[in-house]
């Protein structure tokens, strides 16, 4: 292999020990909780799940030594890329050695069509090595391919029984897990001796709940955010000339973006959930902009900022039913990927809406509307991070805002800059947080494996105490489905989780958020991610995670 090059924060960190939970740094006991039952929907649930439903809860405790047999393990990375999945494999991969130094690791390559295609890698020593604390998916690559039909299934058990690969561990978000435990489920019934273990993953945060505090790369991606999102507002204040439009990742979920208010404190921040709960049309938005704009500008502060979550446009109750209906129309349409150009595919769409949808759909500039049609994600959704809502925004209050000078009601300049941040945080070296919450899950991956479970998700709680009381265990996946419509039929997946209009973190946004707003500002510029220093400063969990806990 070709040793990288290395910036000398790489080389540092290359050394950097990750902390563990204490209850993992000598050998562990497993200790079983609760039985479980699934968050809604019981009886579908378990019937799909026979084999998988209901098994309690898991957590490590110190233990006496004991005999481990030798074990195979295949790794998956899947979907969108997150600051510390690197350090999962580094965790798994040393867990897998300290109980039994002949136990192997594979990696399973570019996704989940590694295993389908039996494209892989041993993951050595040497491999490993290179990759501890670093950002990115690259030791192996990632992908979207959905497991979920029962011949990719076989496929998978055929190279699991060649490599002698007893147990696949599966990083990924909501979606991955949930194929992940149909695939623990299929395996158990046809007593292929596999195991499936997952571990939550995605900066989007969604995948939590009462037993996952946080889904990895979350803290890391919301931390680089912050810092740009700092430093535009110190540029805003120096120049005071433009106001920016930010558009975050995050799909749905606006906890990116509800995290990067609370940590730099912009002038408006606009939270979806709120958007759809209120019932806020598309003007409404515009309107809740344009209140501060002028009061600003009266001010004679001709500038500010905005963060906008990515999936705004389809929590806005008509812009919903617009992409539900393209989502169906588009769906493996092949009329409509067969026509040419930009005008006869609008005109294609235009006659197929309903007239409600039509009429939204005309009224939208014409390069919205044409990425509403762009293509589909593996699930068959609209690919948010395409569409350009920030873009669509500036155009809208700009156009208002010219009523209203024309009404002589503002009398301000308005000049706008837009971004969108996303790859940007997706990769960034892990922070502390991330660095050790990955290794310490994927470390207690191993130790799942080692005892023999299937459909678990590794799980660390405690997060918001120092490493070394943080609580390693195994949660069923099970336990976190619900039945929900995809594509027309009810299907088990696990539930999303949204920002709650009623959790502590939205309502302390709500508190602050007209105090942001004012002539006065109080911007926060966080600065960039710390890796040494006092633990205050390095090792923070999110202010999301603090004030759901209380702090
Ligand atoms: P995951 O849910 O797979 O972790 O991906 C999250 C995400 O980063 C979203 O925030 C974003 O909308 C999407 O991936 C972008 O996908 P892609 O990497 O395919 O452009």
């Amino acid at each position: 292999m070709k040793p990288m090059s290395k910036s000398p924060l790489q080389i540092a960190r290359s050394t950097y020990q990750p902390k563990l939970p204490a209850a993992l740094k000598g050998n562990v006991v497993l200790k079983e909780g609760a039985t479980t039952q699934s968050v809604a929907d019981q009886n579908e649930i378990k019937e799909l799940f026979p084999n998988t439903y209901g098994m309690p809860l898991i957590s490590f405790e110190p233990g006496e030594t004991k005999e481990n047999p030798i074990v195979g393990v295949g790794v998956i990375l899947s979907g969108g890329q997150a600051p510390g999945g690197h350090n999962v494999i580094s965790g798994l991969y040393d867990g897998l050695k300290v109980l039994n130094t002949a136990n192997k690791l594979y990696g399973f390559l570019g996704g989940p069509s590694g295993l389908v295609d039996h494209q892989y890698v041993e993951l050595t020593k040497e491999i490993v090595d290179e990759y501890r604390n670093t950002g990115g998916f690259d030791i192996i690559g990632s992908g979207r391919t959905k497991l979920e039909e029962e011949e990719q299934y076989e496929k998978g058990a055929l190279i699991c029984k060649k490599l002698g690969i007893n147990a696949i561990v599966v990083i990924g978000g909501d979606d991955s897990n949930t194929n992940a435990c149909v695939l623990a489920e299929y395996y158990s019934q046809k007593k292929t001796g596999i195991q499936v273990i997952g571990c939550p993953k995605t900066i989007d945060g969604d995948l939590k709940n009462e037993m996952i505090e946080t889904s990895f790369g979350f803290d890391t991606a919301c931390k680089v955010y912050s810092e740009l999102i700092g430093n535009i507002q110190r540029d805003a204040n120096s120049a005071k000339k433009y106001w920016h439009f930010i558009r975050l990742m995050g799909r749905s979920a606006s906890h990116i973006t509800l995290e990067c208010a609370l940590q730099s404190q912009p002038n408006i921040c606009i939270v979806s959930e709120e958007v759809e709960a209120k019932n806020m049309t598309l003007n409404d938005v515009v309107e809740t902009i344009v209140k501060v704009v002028v009061h600003r500008a009266k001010h004679g502060l001709n500038f500010g900022t905005i963060l906008i979550p990515e999936g705004l446009i389809e929590f806005i109750p008509a812009m919903k039913n617009l992409i539900s209906e393209l989502n169906d129309l588009l769906a493996h349409n092949e009329d409509f990927n067969a026509l040419n150009g930009d005008e006869e595919k609008r005109e294609y769409v235009k006659g197929m809406l309903s007239t409600e949808s039509c009429e939204i759909y005309r009224s939208l500039p014409k390069g919205i509307a044409k990425q509403l049609t762009l293509d589909r994600d593996p699930h068959g959704n609209v690919q948010v991070s395409l569409i350009e809502t920030e873009k669509l925004l500036i155009e809208m209050v700009g156009k208002r805002l010219a009523q209203l000078k024309a009404e002589k009601k503002y009398n301000g300049k308005f000049s706008a800059i837009n971004h969108f941040f996303g790859y940007e945080g997706r990769c960034a070296i892990p922070s502390n947080f991330d660095a050790d919450y990955t290794y310490s899950l994927g470390y207690t991956a191993s130790l799942l494996i080692s005892e023999g479970k299937t459909g678990y998700m590794s799980s660390v709680l405690n997060l918001t105490a120092p490493a070394a009381e943080w609580i390693a265990g195994g949660v069923p996946i099970t336990m976190m489905m619900n039945m929900e419509k995809r594509h027309g039929k009810m299907k088990p997946v696990i539930q999303k989780a949204l920002v709650l209009l009623d959790g502590a973190p939205f309502k302390f946004f709500a508190s602050q958020r007209e105090d942001w707003a004012d002539e006065k500002s109080s911007y926060v510029y966080p600065g960039p991610v710390q890796y040494y220093g006092p633990s205050e400063v390095c090792d923070q969990p999110t202010r999301t995670l603090l004030l759901e806990k209380g702090y």
